[in-house]
């Protein structure tokens, strides 16, 4: 190992988080490979081995390995590289990694299932469709590992609390460990999916399984996921990007108080999921529309502090006029500007998430091709193009090698962002012109509606070639630069500085008090899920024997 960077991590420190990179990199090739498959696919394509049951092995394969793989190892891996630079060090370094190994048995496990055909129920997992045990074995193994990193922030959060009674942890500090409150209490619904209703049901133990309780159960922790994908991203935006572009963070209590919103308000909104479903009354889809209403809050918040702490950026770096500012901003840095172009397509998927919130124009795009269109410029944008560069600013430090391929790092964004317009923006609109999502044969044996939407969805596809070309751009980035980048000291993380010193100076304030707001987050989720819960549980329920169609 050479030299990191300086104040980063002991070797064997470094070895830890460089395991999680190792994870994310390779989980991320192969599901970038499928999606290739997928896109062309749904283009009607004669594709060899094209057939529906690849298709759904494939669009499972993918999902669980990008939306639960790819980015709960890269979370977890930022989360102790934050956790140690607040503390000095990384504690109970070899339960850390016992829960990395558990994570990576269970994801060997659910990769099992899902590349021998035994699970092809795609990434949500929901019943009837049946899969083998060994998947659901498997991804509550990883949920257990996670657990173990969750452990690990909270205690490194109360380390860093108590050797500085006055000051605040930092951002990032507060963040990830915000994050990991967050996913303590989301993990509970899946996990008692999981315990209760699949495993038993696929070992044959019961003989049928309750959809919608499965469901339920599923969106109580499906919403918060998404946050959980998010905030890291967030936290990236908010301690690294400002100062990598060359300013300041606009507001640092903002900062924490958006994140202090996100822990009270992601997960009482399950239902907005769910508005299609029968057996949940309106007056609780309603709630849960409002409650979604108020989480796109401090989504909108960041979006001001966020933009401001780039205005301050591209100003100090001479930028005059309205816009001019951000000619300025540092475009052809790789990791600036996977950030920037991660966040103009996270304000067109934001707002499209506004749309869904809504019952009304719910009913028209559910299930259709507008929701894949939703997340791939959320999590597959803000979030995925985020964290690959955070990669290239991370892995560098950790290696101390430079990167390499540099020219590849810095078109790489770039073509993500010209292959997400093209695939996203044509994915809303055929999702409007009733193209379903999820659908291995779009052409309806060239039924007139299926015409319609025939060409766009060849748009879509070029758009997944683009993507394919950027992802493989960022393998070649990421195994160059681990394996081969020329050695070079590489400087230390440092968080981007306040703008202003807050009102009040830096002193433990409300949005530090962790337990108070996971004392609220309970008490919410208690009023929007209890009775719904309870009334579920209490009506005639028809069970459904499991199928396996594919
Ligand atoms: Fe969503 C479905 C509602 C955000 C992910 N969502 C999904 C699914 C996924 C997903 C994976 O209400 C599909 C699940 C499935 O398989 O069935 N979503 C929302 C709402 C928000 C939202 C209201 N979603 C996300 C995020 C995700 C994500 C974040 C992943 C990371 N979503 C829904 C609903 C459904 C849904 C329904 C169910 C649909 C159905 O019927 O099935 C909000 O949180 C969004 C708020 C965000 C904003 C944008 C803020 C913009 C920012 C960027 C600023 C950029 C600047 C540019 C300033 C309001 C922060 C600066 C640049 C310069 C160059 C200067
Ligand atoms: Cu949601």
């Amino acid at each position: 190992m050479t030299t990191p960077a300086p104040g980063l991590a002991s070797t064997s420190e470094r070895r830890l988080i460089l395991a999680h990179v190792w994870v994310v990199v390779l989980s991320f090739g192969v599901a970038a490979g499928m999606a290739m498959m997928q896109a062309l696919s749904r283009a009607n394509l004669e594709l060899p081995y094209r057939s529906a049951r690849m298709y759904y092995m494939s669009v499972t394969g993918h999902g669980v390995l990008m939306a639960l793989v790819f980015t709960t190892f890269f979370i977890m891996g930022i989360g102790y590289v934050i956790a140690q630079k607040e503390t000095g060090f990384i504690r109970w370094r070899k339960f850390a990694w016992a829960m990395f190994w558990l994570a990576v048995l269970g994801t060997a496990l659910a990769g099992w299932a899902i590349f021998t055909f035994r699970a092809s129920v795609l990434y949500t997992f929901y019943p009837p469709l049946q899969a083998h045990p060994a998947f659901y074995i498997g991804l509550t193994l990883v949920v257990v590992g996670s657990w173990g990193w969750a452990a690990n922030m909270i205690v490194s959060w109360r380390a860093a609390r108590r050797t500085s009674q006055e000051r605040p942890v930092s951002l990032a500090m507060h963040a990830t460990t915000v994050n990991a409150l967050l996913w303590c209490l989301a993990t509970l619904g899946v996990a008692s999916e999981m315990l209760f209703l699949l495993i038993p049901w696929s070992l044959g133990w019961v003989e049928t399984v309750d959809p919608l309780l499965a469901r339920t159960l599923f969106w109580y922790f499906g919403h918060p996921l998404v946050y959980f994908w998010l905030l890291p991203a967030y936290t990236i935006w908010y301690t690294v990007l400002p100062r990598e572009a060359g300013g300041k963070l606009f507001s640092e209590p903002l900062g924490r108080m958006v994140f202090i919103l996100f822990l009270i308000l992601s997960t009482p909104v399950g239902f907005h999921h769910q508005f299609q479903d029968p057996g949940i009354s309106a007056n609780w889809k309603m709630l849960h529309t409002m409650l979604t209403m108020a989480v796109t809050f401090p989504s909108l918040v960041t979006a001001f502090t966020v933009c401001a702490s780039l205005e301050v950026a591209g100003r100090l770096r001479g930028g005059t006029g309205l816009f001019g500012w951000i000619r300025r901003l540092p475009w052809g840095e790789p990791f600036v500007a996977a950030c920037l172009l991660a966040m103009l397509l996270f304000l067109v998927g934001g707002f499209g998430g506004a749309v869904n919130a809504a019952y009304a124009l719910n009913s028209v795009v559910h299930n259709t091709a507008w929701i894949q269109g939703h997340f791939h410029l959320t999590v597959g944008s803000a979030t995925a193009l985020t964290f690959m560069g955070a990669c290239y600013w991370l892995v560098p430090k950790l290696t101390g090698r430079e990167l390499e391929l540099r020219l590849l790092a810095q078109v790489q964004p770039y073509l993500w962002f010209g292959g997400m317009v093209l695939f996203s923006f044509t994915n809303h609109v055929t999702g409007l012109m009733g193209l379903p999502r999820r659908l291995f044969e779009t052409g309806y044996a060239d039924a007139a509606q299926a015409q319609t939407w025939e060409s766009l969805t060849s748009v879509s596809a070029l758009g997944g070639i683009l993507l394919f070309v950027s992802a493989g751009f960022f393998m070649l980035v990421m195994l160059g630069t681990l394996l081969a980048g020329p050695r070079k000291e590489q400087p230390a993380i440092v968080w981007a500085e306040p703008l202003a010193e807050p009102a009040g100076g830096f002193r433990n304030g409300l949005w530090d008090r962790l337990g108070l707001w996971f004392a609220v987050a309970v008490l919410l989720v208690v009023l929007a899920y209890a009775i719904p819960l309870w009334d579920m549980l209490s009506m005639t329920r028809y069970g459904s024997p499991g199928f396996k169609p594919f």
